[in-house]
């Protein structure tokens, strides 16, 4: 075993881990970067579509988004259906923003040629990560590469960007952690075809038979969702069965939803969840190590993005500076926008999944569908949610 140094060691190649690795090299800051799937998996998981504005001008600021500027889909608004009626959310007229369409895999691809390019190493296909020494100032990330050799590297600070289930989270001590969970009685089933989108904007539909919505990847590839039990298992949906299911929940007079091959297909549980401290001693924990939000307000990616835009900076202050107060307010700040966005992800799955049939909960979530897309006031609370609000302030610097 080799012992070694590094100033930063970063648990979890997604979108939270590469992004912070990147962030901080532009300032010369060093980081170990290791994740224990391949890369051919890491790039081809589907998941997020929805990045807001916020997100994409960090990608972009930080040279990491030239892709997604050529590519990248904006749009100006979403449509909010039930049945008989689909009205637009003009997120431009309302705040002045957009949100951009753009695969959480290109993402991923992109921030991982950024680092390779740069002449940065990423540990693919690792095992037996753990982190020790937390409460020194010399914390170590251990763990064993890809070709069998066990290292361990002495850091400055770790950070678990390890997702729901990395080892990061738990190695904080379980009397000092605290966690808030509601778990969804139904699941999402997505699917990627291969037909052009029917649609300009995402629609997300309110149905008696379930929610449903309709998102795309590009002006070829759509990207779908049903509400189903959570019980129900992928085999029971045949491609016919989720199109016809489709079709009836997001049907309106006058416009056709069109079919095409299914390339992907997966059954997704609903989860809400918020685990604090987001820091131990040395380790921090960002993305959704931390917090998990329903995908019914595309918000999970965009808040791990923004919990390692507020470490970045505080990272880059304490090695300019040797100050810590970036570090030590990190969990304030970053909590304030996981509380907000947990709220705003529960709203919107709440108004717009059916469960069970207790007609006054559905009589609520009509009353609720109706103000929102009649009431400016209330449209206008919507959009500056899903447009993503600004930064938290840092209070303890001012
Ligand atoms: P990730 O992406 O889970 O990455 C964590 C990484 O850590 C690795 N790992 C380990 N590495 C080394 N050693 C270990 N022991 C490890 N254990 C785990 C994992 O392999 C993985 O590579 O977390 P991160 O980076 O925090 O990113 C979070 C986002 O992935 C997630 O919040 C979003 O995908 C959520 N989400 C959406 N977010 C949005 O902002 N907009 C959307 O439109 C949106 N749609 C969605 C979504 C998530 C979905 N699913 C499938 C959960 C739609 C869906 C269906
Ligand atoms: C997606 O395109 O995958 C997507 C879009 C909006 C959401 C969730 C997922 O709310």
């Amino acid at each position: 075993m080799s012992a070694e140094r590094n100033q930063v060691g970063i648990i979890g190649a997604g979108p939270a881990g590469l992004l912070l690795a990147h962030l901080l090299a532009q300032h010369g800051i060093e980081s170990v970067l290791v994740e224990n799937r391949s890369q051919e998996y890491v790039q081809a998981r589907i998941r997020a579509g929805v990045l807001e504005q916020g997100t994409v001008d960090l990608l972009v600021s930080s040279g990491a988004g030239d892709r997604l500027q050529r590519e990248g889909l904006e749009h100006g608004g979403i449509y909010l259906q039930w049945p008989g009626e689909r009205h637009r959310i003009d997120f431009h007229e309302l705040t002045g923003k957009s949100v951009w369409v753009y695969g959480q895999t290109e993402v991923v691809k992109d921030l991982i040629a950024a680092r390779t390019q740069a002449g940065h190493e990423i540990h693919f296909e690792v095992s037996d990560t753990s982190v020790t020494d937390l409460e020194t100032d010399t914390p170590k990330l251990s763990f064993t590469t890809a070709d069998g050799t066990a290292r361990t590297v002495a850091c400055d600070v770790v950070v678990g960007a390890d997702g729901f289930h990395g080892p990061s989270r738990t190695s904080i001590p379980q009397a000092r952690r605290q966690t808030w969970e509601r778990t969804y009685p139904y699941s999402w089933l997505g699917i990627l075809a291969k037909v052009a989108p029917s649609t300009d904007e995402l629609i997300y539909a309110w149905h008696p038979q379930g929610f449903a919505m309709h998102s795309m990847r590009s002006s070829e590839v759509s990207r779908l969702y049903l509400q189903v039990d959570s019980s129900d298992s992928i085999e029971a949906w045949s491609d016919d069965r989720i199109w016809e299911e489709l079709s009836t929940r997001l049907g309106i007079e006058g416009w056709t939803l069109d079919t095409g091959p299914v390339t992907d297909k997966s059954i997704t549980p609903m989860r809400s969840f918020v685990s604090s401290p987001m820091r131990h001693g040395r380790l921090f924990l960002a993305g959704d190590a931390a917090h998990i939000v329903p995908p019914t307000g595309a918000k999970g990616l965009n808040l791990a993005a923004a919990d390692v835009a507020v470490l970045a900076d505080a990272l880059v202050e304490y090695y300019r500076d040797g100050s810590e107060a970036g570090l030590d307010s990190y969990e304030e700040r970053a909590l304030q926008r996981v509380w907000r966005k947990t709220h705003f992800s529960w709203w919107m799955t709440s108004m717009l999944h059916t469960s069970g049939d207790d007609d006054f909960d559905r009589q609520l979530q009509m009353a609720q569908l109706r103000y929102v897309t009649s009431s400016p006031a209330a449209a206008t609370s919507l959009a500056e949610n899903y447009v993503g609000l600004p930064l938290a302030v840092r209070s303890v610097h001012q």
